[in-house]
Formats: structure tokens, C-alpha cells, sequence
């Protein structure tokens, strides 16, 4: 593709009316207006999902499933409906297989114990890859300990791609899972779910996808991935945090044992024996996250009237405009150059240390995030301590950009 020209560049998405929604983005950062850049980390919220949220606490707070009373048995309804919503959201068609869980990492917990306690044993192989956020690593080593089975590690390319032919090396009879990304937290990459999902199933292998930084920023359709656990958080997709998504199969889930035990997770409790409650109460031990809950429908609902499409196809032009902007700065290195990549720009500068450059893009009131990024084994293989991370979301606009830019190279005038 040619050099984009900021005059001519066009976005589908008014993304300066966009931006009004979401109240803390007329915030200023040193006194400079906030250019909220670290969207990859926690997503904003617009001032509906808060309003939402606060009208739960007024109107409407009461246990849920419990009470024979109004105002539970409204809570029921309405936190029950965010289970609708998230279904059609993922394209889910039965919607008992969505679990409300705390988070990603949660979420992933949840199916490594589950999952991994029922079906994985010594001599079993659990397939990752390279370019994994530590939530979808740890469990899964935790697993590996314990039970006696062994991690194996899909590599990556120097461009940030993962090695599709020694992924189809590493499917074999001892491999009891795939827990794979949908998008790379650092490089920015997207990952051939469908293709993986398909190859790992002709050797009947099922395959989870840690979908927290696919979900909020493409269509996601899991019918069509044909996946057997997709899972995201609420904070990115603009909904509040301490509430994510399980999506699992059926089939899966009804032969897990509980993750947690507790309250409405049960049909029966006598001191000789529990029975459990059916999916998806029987992975929703406990009093959840109700408010949270009903953010985040309102989020999905604010995002899917925008149109994730559009929302996508936005954050491609931004990438595309960020990357040529960028890479024209002398020492300028960006750490993930896939040519199928979401809105995630990881960089370093030569001579400015990536902590340095955050906290002077900070005085300059741009928002980025600096460090490993959770992702430790990404920087091993880029033989990198940390990067400089600008990640991309609906509010965003060229604007945004151009301040990232000019910062950026302001902050190597100071190094030089
Ligand atoms: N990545 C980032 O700045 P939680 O914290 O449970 O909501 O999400 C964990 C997680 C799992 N997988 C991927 C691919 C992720 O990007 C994250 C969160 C944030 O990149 C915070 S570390």
C-alpha cells in the first residue's frame, strides 16, 4: 500500500464524536488534553456503561436468584439478559455455554483446573505459543507441574507470525489442548483461529482462544471459528472491569468438574455428597459480579450499535498511519510487523529506554504503556527488556497520532 497522506486518509468512523461519549476523555495529563493510547490494557468507559451501572446501584441492587422479592427477581432479569447479549455478541447459539467469570485470567484458571483436573494426565502435551500474555501461560505450566504433562511452544517468526508448520508438528495423540491467542497483546498480530481451530480438530484436539484482545476489536463469530472456549474481559471492551466471559462448548463444560465451589453452583448439598447445578450455574460459584455484569451489556450494546466491523477497519487505517509515521523516525524499531495486525504498535527507540519514553509521552499527556506487557517470553525472543506500546480503540483519531508521533520524536531529542 502507498504512503498514507493525513489530508486524504479517510476513516469510516467519526471517531471526534466518539470520543464524547467517554467522560474521561476530556481529562487533561499534565495539563496537557489525555490522548488515550493504552486501550490494550483497560479500554474507557462511555458515559452510558456508567450510567447503567449507577442506575443498578440506585434502582435496582439485590442478590440475584435468590430473592422471591421485586427488586431480586429484577436483578435476576436483568443480569440474566447480559447472557442473551453476549451471545449475540459471540454468534453463540445456546446461551447456557456463556459463563460470567472475573476476568481473562480468571476465566482461563477456570478451564486449566476444569478442564485440565478432568481430561489432562502424566505424559499429556498442552500446546501454546511464543507470543502468549503470561494468563494464558502460567495456568497451563501450573497444570503442567502438577499433573506431570508438558507445555510445548508454537514458535514465532521475526515478523511476529506463528510458525503454522511446526504447529501442525506439535499436534499429536498426547495433545490433550491448544490455548492459543486470537491477537498478540504485543506484536499486535492476528492469529488463523479458524485455520488452527480446524487443523487441531482433525486430530480431535480442542482448542481455547484467548480472545481479550480479539473480541473488543473484530466480529467475532464462533460458530463460524468453530472453537471450544473463546474468552475475553469486560474492561476491554469498555465495560468496567471484574467481569469477563467463558464461552465453552457443551460438550466440554457438562464433563468439567466445578472450578469453584459455593453457593448457587449446586442442586444439592448433604454432608455426604453434592450434587451439581447444570451449566452455566455450575461454573458460577458465589454472589458475581452483578453491576459488572450489566455494564458490560450495556458496553456490547454501545460497541455492536457502532458496529465492530467499522470499529475494526478504523483501528486499520489508525495502525497503518501510526506504523509509516513511526517507522520514518531515525532508531525507531516496531516490535510486530504482521501484515494481518490489529491496533497495537510495540516500539523502542535506540538510546531511550521504553520506561523513559512512557513517562515523557506522559508529560506530553499521551497515555502508552511501557514495559513486558505481561508477555515476558515475547521479549525473550525479540531479545528486548520491554517496548513502548501504543495500542488503538474506537475513540481514537489521526490527531491522537500525530501527538503520539511528535512526542515520540521529541522525547529522542532529549536522549540525544
Ligand atoms: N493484557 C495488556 O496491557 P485480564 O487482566 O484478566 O483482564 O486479561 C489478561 C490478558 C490475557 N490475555 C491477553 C492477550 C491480554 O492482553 C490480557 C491483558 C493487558 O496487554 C494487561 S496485562
Amino acid at each position: 500500500m502507498g504512503k498514507i497522506d493525513r489530508e486524504v486518509v479517510t476513516v469510516d468512523l467519526d471517531a471526534e464524536s466518539i470520543k464524547k461519549d467517554f467522560p474521561i476523555l476530556s481529562n487533561s495529563e499534565n495539563n496537557k488534553s489525555l490522548v488515550y493510547l493504552d486501550s490494550g490494557a483497560s479500554a474507557q468507559m462511555p458515559r452510558l456503561v456508567i450510567d447503567r451501572i449507577n442506575h443498578y446501584h440506585q434502582h435496582e441492587h439485590a442478590n440475584i436468584h435468590r430473592g422471591v422479592y421485586d427488586l431480586s427477581e429484577q436483578a435476576t432479569i436483568s443480569y440474566e439478559s447480559v447472557r442473551s447479549t453476549v451471545a449475540r455478541f459471540l454468534n453463540v447459539a445456546d446461551t447456557s455455554e456463556v459463563i460470567f467469570t472475573k476476568g481473562t485470567t480468571h476465566a482461563i484458571n477456570l478451564v486449566a483446573h476444569a478442564f485440565g483436573r478432568t481430561f489432562v494426565r502424566a505424559g499429556d502435551e498442552i500446546v501454546i505459543s511464543h507470543m502468549e500474555h503470561h494468563s494464558n501461560i502460567v495456568p497451563w505450566q501450573q497444570l503442567c507441574e502438577e499433573v506431570g504433562a508438558t507445555l510445548k511452544i508454537i514458535p514465532i517468526s521475526d515478523i511476529g507470525e506463528l510458525d503454522m508448520e511446526a504447529y501442525g508438528r506439535l499436534l499429536s495423540e498426547r495433545t490433550k489442548i491448544v490455548a492459543v491467542t486470537h491477537v498478540s497483546n504485543v506484536l499486535g498480530t492476528i492469529n488463523p483461529i479458524k485455520e488452527m481451530v480446524a487443523l487441531a480438530h482433525s486430530k480431535d484436539i480442542p482448542v481455547l482462544v484467548d480472545g481479550a484482545q480479539g473480541a473488543p476489536h473484530m466480529k467475532v463469530d464462533i460458530q463460524d471459528l468453530d472453537c471450544d472456549f473463546y474468552i475475553f474481559s469486560g474492561h476491554k471492551v469498555c465495560g468496567p472491569t471484574g467481569i469477563g466471559i467463558l464461552y465453552g462448548k457443551r460438550n466440554w463444560l457438562e464433563r468439567m468438574n466445578p472450578y469453584e465451589g459455593g453457593g448457587d453452583m449446586i442442586l444439592s448439598v448433604t454432608f455426604e455428597k453434592t450434587t451439581y447445578a447444570e451449566i452455566p450455574a455450575k461454573f458460577e460459584a458465589g454472589t458475581p459480579p452483578i453491576a459488572s455484569a450489566i455494564g458490560l451489556g450495556e458496553a456490547i450494546k454501545y460497541l455492536e450499535a457502532i458496529g465492530l466491523e467499522r470499529i475494526e477497519k478504523h483501528e486499520k487505517v489508525l495502525t497503518r498511519y501510526a506504523t509509516e509515521a513511526l517507522t520514518e523516525i531515525n532508531g525507531l524499531t516496531v516490535y510486530g510487523t504482521a501484515p494481518n495486525k490489529a491496533g497495537v504498535i510495540s516500539f523502542g527507540v535506540k538510546g531511550v529506554h521504553p520506561h523513559d519514553m512512557g513517562t515523557l509521552l506522559s508529560d506530553d499527556g499521551v497515555a502508552v504503556r511501557a514495559g513486558h506487557h505481561c508477555a515476558q517470553p515475547v521479549m525473550q525472543r525479540f531479545k528486548v527488556p520491554a517496548t513502548t506500546r501504543a495500542s488503538f480503540y474506537l475513540y481514537n483519531t489521526l490527531e491522537d497520532i500525530d501527538r503520539l508521533v511528535s512526542s515520540v520524536r521529541n522525547a529522542k531529542k532529549i536522549f540525544s
